[in-house]
């Protein structure tokens, strides 16, 4: 309207008017208005920008809000963009802190933790021995005996792996004790993966039934827990079976490790049939389409004659309710029993085909040596070691990672 009116008139004209005083008031008026909002609108849009900016660098309609805003700003760019810089450092600066990284660890360095005790014990001392010793001879070979008999590696196996390490010295002609170390590892490596055929817990073609037995409180429960929450990572049906119905804690122990690992459970009430549980276990997998049965039994029993009659009642079972699911007998023992550890094994060898072994908390102890022997005296695979308590600290059993870790 302004500038219509300033179109109708000469400038003479308009300068002698009156109104044109009032008109120029009114002008500026406006303009200061159109100013402070144009002022606002910037404000505006540098908050507005200094949130996006904040949230995303590739925000499009970022980039379009800036032009608009670099041709109203013009001559106060620059100054505004320092601004902007100043504001936006604020910004940053009350961010919340990055949350650090859960550090990892891998299979290896846990494996390595848990087995510290055992290194310490047998890996410093062998190292020692092997760095007083001048050239290689009868008495470092006694000493280093008595190392692996007292990290319970047993005294046939000892003998085993002397005989094989004097072979080896003799054939490549070792002057050097330091040389030792590296061939002793290999003999021991060599000894334990001739001794079985595999190491894999096998579980296909599925479906698959984990029958896991062992004496009470070497690790059964805790074990099947953390099986379970591994099968349950891979993405696969559990069920467990609650086969110790000795006492109701037990079961209750069970179910709360069913629960954590996010797997089904079969139980009954304390006293009930262990075998009528695995039935029951059984059917409940075929109708559910389990992937994995695990069954869980007692390790009560007073005697051998005891113990057989109530493992071969629920093999028989599985025999005739599972014929097709592939099976194991996984033997749990607890790694701080030591030689005792090799005695149940024996045990349970003669009443039981036991397929593989778990040997649990090895995390406690530096007995780990006892490993060697369950594989090359008993013939028993290695399957699982526990090395901890937690869900996560079950780990399959590699020959090389363990003679690594406790040689390292
Ligand atoms: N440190 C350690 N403790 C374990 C490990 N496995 C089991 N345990 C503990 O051994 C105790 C007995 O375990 P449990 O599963 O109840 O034995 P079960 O009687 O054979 O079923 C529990 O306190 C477990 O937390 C392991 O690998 N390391
Ligand atoms: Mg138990």
């Amino acid at each position: 309207m302004l500038n219509w009116f300033k179109k109708k008139f000469t400038k003479k004209e308009v300068e002698d008017d009156p109104k044109v005083e009032e008109i120029s008031k009114v002008e500026d008026l406006q303009d200061d208005i159109l100013e402070e909002d144009i002022e606002e609108e910037n404000i505006e849009l540098e908050e507005n920008i200094m949130l996006d900016d904040y949230i995303s660098d590739n925000d499009h309609a970022l980039e379009e809000e800036e032009k608009v805003l670099e041709e109203i700003m013009d001559t106060r760019q620059e100054t505004e963009e320092i601004k902007n810089t100043i504001e936006l450092e604020k910004v940053s600066d009350e961010l919340p802190p990055e949350k650090p990284k859960e550090k990892k660890f891998s299979l290896f360095e846990k494996l390595k933790n848990g087995l510290t005790k055992t290194r310490k014990d047998m890996s410093s001392k062998i190292e020692s021995i092997l760095n007083s010793y001048k050239r290689v001879d009868e008495e470092l070979y006694e000493e280093l005996e008595e190392v692996l008999v007292t990290a319970d590696v047993g005294a046939t196996t000892t003998m085993e792996i002397i005989d094989r390490l004097k072979d080896r010295v003799k054939k490549e002609k070792i002057n050097d004790p330091l040389a030792v170390k590296e061939l002793l590892k290999d003999e021991i490596k060599k000894l334990m993966k001739e001794s079985v055929a595999d190491n894999t817990l096998t579980i296909e073609p599925l479906p698959a039934v984990i029958l896991v037995v062992g004496v009470n409180g070497v690790g059964k429960t805790t074990t099947i827990g953390k099986l379970s929450h591994k099968f349950r990572e891979e993405g696969k049906k559990v069920l467990i079976a609650a086969g110790d119905t000795f006492r109701a804690a037990a079961i209750e122990q069970l179910e709360e490790w069913a629960n954590r690992s996010k797997a089904e459970i079969i139980s009954h009430s304390e006293g009930a049939d262990p075998a009528a549980v695995i039935y029951d276990g059984i059917q409940a997998a075929k109708a559910r389409k389990s992937d994995i049965l695990i069954c869980d039994t007692a390790g009560r029993l007073h005697n051998k004659s005891n113990l057989m009659n109530e493992l071969n009642k629920i093999f028989r079972v599985v025999e005739r309710e599972y014929s097709d699911a592939t099976k194991e007998v996984l033997l749990v023992l607890d790694a701080t029993t030591g030689q005792n550890a090799i005695s149940q094994a024996k045990t349970f060898k003669e009443v039981a085909n036991i397929t593989g072994v778990a040997l649990t908390k090895l995390d406690g102890t530096a007995k780990g040596g006892v490993i060697i022997a369950l594989q090359s005296e008993l013939g028993l695979p290695v399957k699982l070691v526990g090395v901890g308590e937690g869900i996560d600290d079950l780990q399959p059993f590699i020959v090389d990672d363990f003679v690594e870790a406790i040689f390292d």
